[in-house]
């Protein structure tokens, strides 16, 4: 915490943290309206229930597109009992603190699964476990050979611990803060650098992040290193992230597969290609992927 002598340097300048904190719900940046110290629904709302065994609740960020990545690979792989409906869960507008959502996800947070071959249907939270269940129940991009096994799960807790500072530390300081703050920015560029660098020199003699297998740690980690070696947070330049060159050629080989396309626009509200909610293979067709 600042002594108060050097409260002209806080921003703002003369802040001194109070001795307790107080929720100010006019602190203003992008998700103030969303903020809340308090977990818990904010009104009722159940929660729509499609056809398929498999009913997901998201948004196309890297954490939606996470699973929806490793559920087209499975379809494509031919595991017919993961076909899914797709719904769409708008964070910004507050879908995630419905009652249905908080039932199977109490951190409110996209995305969320229920697996409707279980009665009563089986709920899944936190990216992670999502992958590592559907692995494990289709038998698929988790290798069962120990050392790639344990190299699986290495990197893809890597990721959920990782990316945390990616997103809430130099995202959000660095595109989303309703100011510029240069030490926030400098701390995070540097964690997000040391993290990109982390990841090419890996990457310099495997294939994938596991070895010579695809699994579901590369389909962890693609949709947020791989998004910001192509443009999120608009700071490529900023990052130079050409200084990734092994990074760069697996988010290529990545990015090229067909499941991998087709995950990446499911749920999507933003940008040019957006599969808002997906409920049938066949959604795909009117895009060009
Ligand atoms: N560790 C969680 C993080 C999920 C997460 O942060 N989801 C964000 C979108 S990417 C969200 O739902 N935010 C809404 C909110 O914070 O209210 C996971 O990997 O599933």
């Amino acid at each position: 915490m600042a002594d108060t002598d050097e409260s002209a340097n806080n921003q703002p300048a003369g802040y001194v943290p109070p001795e307790v904190w107080t929720w100010d719900q006019t602190n203003g940046g992008q998700f103030a309206n969303i903020n809340r110290p308090i977990s818990g629904a904010t009104h009722e709302r159940e929660l729509p229930v499609g056809e398929h065994p498999l009913q997901l609740y998201s948004l196309g960020t890297p954490n939606g597109q996470k699973v929806t990545i490793l559920l087209e690979e499975l379809l494509a792989a031919g595991h017919a009992d993961a076909e899914y409906d797709a719904w769409l869960i708008e964070i910004g507008k507050g879908d995630q603190f419905g009652s249905g959502f908080v039932t199977i996800n109490p951190n409110s947070k996209i995305p969320a699964l229920a697996d409707h071959t279980l009665d009563p249907p089986l709920r899944l939270f936190e990216s992670g476990s999502i992958l590592v269940y559907l692995a494990e129940k289709f038998g698929a991009f988790l290798p069962t050979e120990p050392r790639a096994r344990a190299e699986t799960f290495n990197w893809l807790m890597w990721q959920m611990g990782s990316a945390p500072f990616v997103g809430g530390g130099f995202g959000h300081f660095y595109a989303y803060a309703p100011f510029k703050i240069q030490y926030a920015i400098d701390r995070y560029a540097m964690e997000t650098k040391r993290q990109l660098h982390v990841l090419d020199t890996h990457l310099a003699d495997r294939t994938y992040l596991a070895g010579d297998t695809y699994t579901i740690a590369d389909i962890a980690v693609w949709p947020w290193y791989g998004g910001i070696l192509t443009g999120a947070y608009g700071a490529q330049t900023f990052l130079s992230v050409a200084d990734y060159p092994n990074l760069a050629r697996w988010t290529d080989l990545i990015g090229a597969r067909p499941p991998v396309k087709r995950g990446r626009i499911v749920n999507r509200i933003m940008g040019e290609t957006q599969l808002r909610e997906r409920h049938d293979a066949h959604d795909f067709d009117v895009f060009d992927l």
